[in-house]
């Protein structure tokens, strides 16, 4: 089922769960190229949450602030390519919420850690602000803190499992958002892990 979380956020409960054991081994063979990494914030402090990407542009954060690079910045090379299939189940996911024909240009790969968390913050480092944002969070458990357009705005408490999509359009693409401390748990597949994918389409289609 398809249930609206708010002005074109659509939640697909489980809808990646049959994908959850490929997903996770494809991310290890992603990370064994691009390694997973604490970025800088650009006022110096660094990201609990670890990142890597894949695609043809990956996101990045240093003192000199957010952007994304073509190439990474670690290794020196391309990102990894984002699997075709990868690159298939986004636009089946975005297509399943209403939005046509989505080709990602960049994976961000998300680790959490027990404790691992990220502040309120708007994703808008994109210039494709009209192609929704499509997530999948695998392992363990997170709770997903969604607030609205202004900082300030109320923020609601949303449980996010293992399998569990979001796409993000509309005016929701640009609400306010982060996760709560990640709380010590299991998972049969990550251990005490959570993994987010985002698929990003980052400069406007042409
Ligand atoms: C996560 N990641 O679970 C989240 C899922 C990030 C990030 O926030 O920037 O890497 S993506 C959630 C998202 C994206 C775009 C818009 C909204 C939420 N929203 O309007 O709430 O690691
Ligand atoms: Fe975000």
């Amino acid at each position: 089922q398809t249930e609206t979380l708010g002005p074109g956020a659509a939640f697909l409960p489980g809808r990646a769960l049959d994908q959850e054991r490929s997903l996770i081994e494809t991310i290890e063979t992603i990370a064994a190229f691009s390694p997973l990494r604490r970025l800088q914030t650009p006022g110096g402090r660094q990201f609990s949450v670890r990142m890597t990407n894949c695609g043809e542009l990956g996101w990045h954060s240093d003192r000199s602030g957010y952007r994304y690079e073509s190439v990474d910045p670690l290794t020196g090379k391309d990102w990894p390519d984002l699997p075709q299939e990868w690159a298939r189940l986004a636009r089946d996911l975005a297509q399943e919420a209403g939005f046509d024909g989505f080709t990602p240009q960049a994976c961000l790969i998300n680790c959490y850690e027990p404790g691992a968390r990220m502040g309120l913050h708007q994703d808008r480092d994109e210039e494709a602000l009209e192609s929704p944002i499509v997530s999948i969070s695998l392992g363990v458990p997170a709770l997903f803190l969604f607030g609205g357009v202004a900082r300030t705005d109320a923020v609601r408490k949303i449980p996010l499992l293992s399998g569990d999509v979001v796409v993000w359009g509309g005016r929701s693409r640009l609400f306010y958002h982060g996760i709560a401390p990640l709380k010590p748990d299991m998972h049969p597949l990550t251990g005490a892990l959570r993994w987010n994918l985002t698929f990003r389409r980052v400069r406007a289609q042409d």
